[in-house]
């Protein structure tokens, strides 16, 4: 069939929003109607070139909602007209990691879904012949794509797609970082650096959880009114402090200090911007002897992290997380259910709407600062 996608053609270039030839769903994957989608900064991340996994061509996208429209052989969990997120963290529940109960990070496709291709090493996208590669198992920036059956979340019927789609990434990376990776307990002191689409989910995922000191750190001014509609207790521009990371870290362990000792230090902290130098401070603002670190952030190509030893002698522990560690099949309803039953705000995140055509709009708002998520209609 013929479906309407923006392609990334090579880095660096704005997508092009053209006809593609997409082939019906083969044994173990599903058709879907993709309704709605999210434009993330990891889209923009490999749309530029920075992502040492970034294929072109390639149809990306993978925050999005729609309808299941045809099955292929096989597949049992859903059928044609459910409502459906796609999972670029897929969940088989067979293989090691499922079955470990230790990570959400499935491996059933990731070899494939690296590499652009369907787990049976084919793509279902082309022009005249040639071949487009998939993106993160999703490439939600088609009206239509072909998902494995266990890269799709099945969600309730009444959710809207223009807000939900949030939920196939930011939403649920943000949240769940708090509450599956950090385990962050209600009273603690915590810090998110980079108050964008992500950012601002972990900031109402610390108000979730009860979170008494919340401080948000952006080079952008207008990010402290955005941080406090969330819960954002305290807010930092590290342009107005002036100098450099030991700057900041010294004003954020002055901010945080308390007890007899005074001994300052976050008792979280989260990068959500993917700057190395953001992701040290980040390390070194957490308290001594208990302080963790969460990495969120996609660094590019090249990039690397480093701080003393010191710091992790001392207690502090630094780790990242997929996906805000959740595990897509079974966590996502209960998030869109949390969205409906109003536990969680998404609306207000969701700054700008576009039709497929107006794509790259959403990078140069992204880019400018101006949007927390745009959302591309279809
Ligand atoms: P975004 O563009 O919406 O937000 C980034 C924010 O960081 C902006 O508010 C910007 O002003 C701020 N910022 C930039 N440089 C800064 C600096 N030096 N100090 C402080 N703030 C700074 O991006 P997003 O969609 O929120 O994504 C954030 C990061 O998270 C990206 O790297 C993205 O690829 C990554 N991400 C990771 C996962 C995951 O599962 N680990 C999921 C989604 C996104
Ligand atoms: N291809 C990049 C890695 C990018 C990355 O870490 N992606 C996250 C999701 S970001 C969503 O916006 C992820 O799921 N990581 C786990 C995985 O298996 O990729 C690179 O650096 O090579
Ligand atoms: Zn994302």
């Amino acid at each position: 069939m013929d479906v309407r996608a923006a392609v990334a053609f090579a880095p660096g270039k704005p997508l092009e929003v053209t006809t593609v030839k997409l082939d019906g769903p083969r044994a173990g994957e599903v058709l879907v109607e993709i309704k709605a989608t999210g434009i993330c900064h990891t889209d923009e991340f490999t749309r530029s070139g920075a992502d040492p996994e970034g294929l072109f061509p390639a149809i990306l996208g993978h925050e999005g909602a729609g309808i299941v429209v045809d099955v292929g052989a096989g597949v049992t969990s859903v059928k044609k007209g459910d409502h459906v997120i796609p999972l670029y963290t897929p969940e088989c529940r067979q293989c090691p990691s499922c079955l470990s109960r230790k990570t959400n990070l499935c491996t059933a496709i990731r070899a494939t879904q690296g590499q652009g291709v369907m787990p049976d090493g084919t793509s279902r996208f082309s022009i005249d012949g040639e071949k487009i590669h998939h993106y993160m198992g999703c490439s939600t920036f088609a009206n239509f794509t072909v998902l494995p059956e266990i890269a799709v979340a099945k969600i309730r019927e009444d959710a809207p797609f223009d807000k939900v789609c949030y939920i196939g990434c930011g939403v649920t990376t943000g949240i769940g970082a708090v509450i599956n990776s950090a385990k962050v307990e209600p009273g603690a002191k915590a810090v998110v650096f980079g108050l964008g689409g992500i950012g601002l989910n972990v900031i109402q995922g610390l108000r979730l959880v009860g979170a008494d000191m919340i401080i948000g750190v952006d080079v952008n001014p207008e990010k402290k009114a955005w941080g406090e509609r969330f819960g954002m207790t305290h807010f930092v521009n590290p342009k107005e402090i002036g100098g450099g990371m030991a700057e900041l870290v010294a004003h954020l362990v002055n901010m945080t200090k308390s007890g007899a000792d005074q001994v300052g230090g976050a008792d979280y902290t989260f990068e959500c911007v993917g700057n190395v130098h953001l992701m040290r401070a980040a390390l070194e603002s957490c308290h001594r002897g208990w302080g963790q670190s969460i990495i969120i952030g996609v660094a590019g190509s090249g990039q690397e992290i480093t701080t003393r030893p010191f710091q992790l002698v001392t207690g502090r522990g630094w780790r990242g997380t997929a996906f805000g560690g959740a595990r897509g099949r079974s966590d996502v309803p209960k998030i869109v259910d949390w969205y409906m039953e109003k536990k969680i705000e998404i609306d207000p995140m969701i700054t700008h709407t576009m039709p497929l055509a107006d794509i790259n709009e959403a990078f140069d708002l992204m880019h400018d600062g101006k949007s927390i998520r745009s959302v591309v209609v279809y």
